[in-house]
């Protein structure tokens, strides 16, 4: 009997120092996002943790990741570092059953790991940015040695109560709930006043008129968009725009006070722009058709939209910028976030006359927040990673051989156009169309160069052309369809594209790092037997 009772007391007390530990850890995390609130939103620890394990994920990992959870990849890393920040608080708490002063150690190691990340952001505002992981574990430090000498009587020299049950157990108890309250009402504030540190951001965007374009797009001409149902539509929504970046909190920047600076090598007249003084520049409305580097053949990483931008060949030959070809001193124009990313274009290609812009609008609206407001780069012809900068605030002029930027150094390659692709867009992998007519279709793009040509094939017979939709312009992708006979059986259809310099999709399956995935697209489908059942399901 004395055994199980000595036990019972040990598990329970093992299970009490687990509850402190947990509400150590709660009230650290919660005293960081209070102060990162009132410091800066973006240097709360769980930030810049994931920003740390982002920046040195490695690229098949962060492939992998990308892969497996879609948009969610950011939200699967934050709760991870969450469960595993709980279970360390969990183990700090029962190591502190036996030596008190470890376990409150162990809760300042955090905040030192948290400190040291949050000092190596590359976009670190300086050592405040130290303050919530610092101010967390000060809290939670305290927190689990007030809590652990409560849960444990023994420990405690006055006590005369033993058995770890009565007036002891409540005062821990309460103690405990006490922390819990405290700890959920900062944790509360800290996202009401993060929340409201965003709001000033929010009211510029909202109050943000844009101009008119003193060179609109035209409207998208007729027979761009097929009569296909599961086909892409030409124009992608925003809602449904692919969004691809390595900002854990998405940058809320203040319209008012944004700035963009251009300067560097070969910029005579280096200047500063205010979002006003690029909004009275002569602005541009294209659609174009923005791809990721990172996706497969057959991915989603794709989409096109209608943007509203100042030309930015105009604005680098007004700072005196001359391009490589004619006498230009840097090849490579590096353009950095206020999230300290960086992304490098060729200055060839910014100014060889296409339709490079730092644009404003996406869809007749103000860029969206998740997309850059209030100003990104788009170079049609390149992936994202280096071109599209988002939340951009500084254009250096440089070259290759001088600076490599962010996906540079984690061996993306440093000069990407995109390559020519096609994608099947119904039917949809595994499909169990009826036999008879059925509708392939699907959208292809080569931007700079323009699609000319798509062909299907089925199984192993031969190519046969597609029917193409309306070409509204080289920087955008092309639908495409194709009138199929079904037949019964397990099919494999396959589309390539020939792009306006007459090059053929290559078959070449290549992955996505260093410069994009190619190879062709194909699809397996199963058209049943029996005519009168012709989809998935039993017959009722
Ligand atoms: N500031 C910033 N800009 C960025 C990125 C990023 O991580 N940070 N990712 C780039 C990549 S890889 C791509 S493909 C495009 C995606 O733009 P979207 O999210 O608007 O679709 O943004 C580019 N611009
Ligand atoms: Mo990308």
């Amino acid at each position: 009997m004395a055994h199980v009772s000595s036990f019972r007391t040990t598990v329970t007390r093992a299970g009490l120092k687990a509850l402190s530990g947990l509400l150590a850890g709660c009230t650290a995390l919660a005293v960081a996002v209070l102060t990162a609130a009132l410091v800066r939103p973006a240097a709360g620890p769980v930030t810049v943790v994931g920003g740390a394990v982002i920046d040195r994920t490695p690229a098949a990992v962060k492939d992998f990741a990308i892969r497996t959870f879609k948009e969610h990849d950011k939200l699967v890393l934050q709760l991870g570092i969450l469960v595993l920040l709980g279970l360390f608080a969990i183990a700090l708490g029962i190591l502190a059953l036996r030596h008190r002063r470890a376990g409150a150690a162990g809760v300042l190691l955090f905040g030192i790991i948290g400190a040291a990340a949050a000092l190596s952001r590359p976009d670190s505002a300086g050592a405040a940015d130290a303050l919530p992981s610092v101010a967390g574990a000060v809290a939670g430090a305290a927190v689990l040695h007030i809590l652990a000498g409560r849960a444990d009587p023994t420990g405690t020299p006055h006590s005369a109560d033993r058995s770890g049950s009565g007036p002891s157990r409540r005062g821990f108890l309460n103690a405990a709930a006490a922390t819990a309250a405290a700890a959920a009402t900062a944790g509360a504030l800290g996202q009401v006043l993060s929340g409201q540190r965003g709001q000033g951001a929010v009211t510029s965007r909202n109050a943000l008129r844009l101009p008119a374009p003193a060179s609109p797009a035209p409207a998208v001409p007729a027979g761009t968009q097929l009569k296909v149902d599961g086909i892409s539509p030409f124009t992608t929504p925003v809602r449904d725009f692919y969004r691809v970046d390595t900002a854990l909190s998405v940058p809320m920047v203040d319209a008012g006070t944004w700035r963009l600076r251009l300067h560097g090598k070969g910029v005579p007249r280096p200047r500063t722009y205010t979002l006003d003084e690029l909004l009275q520049r002569p602005l541009i409305e294209r659609d174009i058709t923005l791809t990721c580097v990172s996706n497969e053949v057959g991915g989603p990483y794709l989409g096109n939209a209608r943007w509203l931008g100042v030309p930015l060949a105009d604005l680098l030959a007004e700072c005196g910028v001359k391009p490589p070809s004619k006498g230009g001193d840097a090849d490579q124009l590096v353009a950095r976030s206020v999230d300290a990313m960086t992304l490098g274009a060729p200055v060839e290609d910014v100014m060889d006359g296409r339709d490079a812009m730092l644009a404003v609008g996406m869809n007749g609206e103000p860029l969206p927040f998740d997309h850059g407001f209030p100003v990104r780069m788009l170079v049609p012809g390149l992936y994202g990673y280096v071109s599209a900068c988002k939340w951009i605030t500084d254009i250096e002029l440089t070259t290759f051989d001088a600076y490599d930027p962010y996906w540079v150094k984690r061996k993306w390659a440093r000069r990407a156009p995109v390559k020519t692709q096609s994608r099947i867009d119904t039917p949809k992998p595994f499909a169990r169309p009826a036999a008879g007519p059925v509708t392939v279709a699907g959208v292809a793009w080569a931007q700079g160069r323009g699609i000319t040509r798509v062909e299907v094939r089925i199984d192993d017979g031969p190519w046969q052309d597609a029917d193409l939709a309306v070409q509204a312009g080289v920087d955008t992708w092309r639908q495409w369809s194709y009138p199929w006979q079904a037949t019964p059986g397990g099919h494999t259809i396959t589309v390539r594209a020939t792009d306006g310099t007459g090059q053929v999709q290559t078959e070449q399956r290549a992955r996505t790092i260093p410069d994009g995935a190619s190879g062709w697209h194909s699809v397996f489908v199963t058209v049943p037997q029996n005519p009168g059942r012709p989809t998935q399901g039993p017959a009722r």
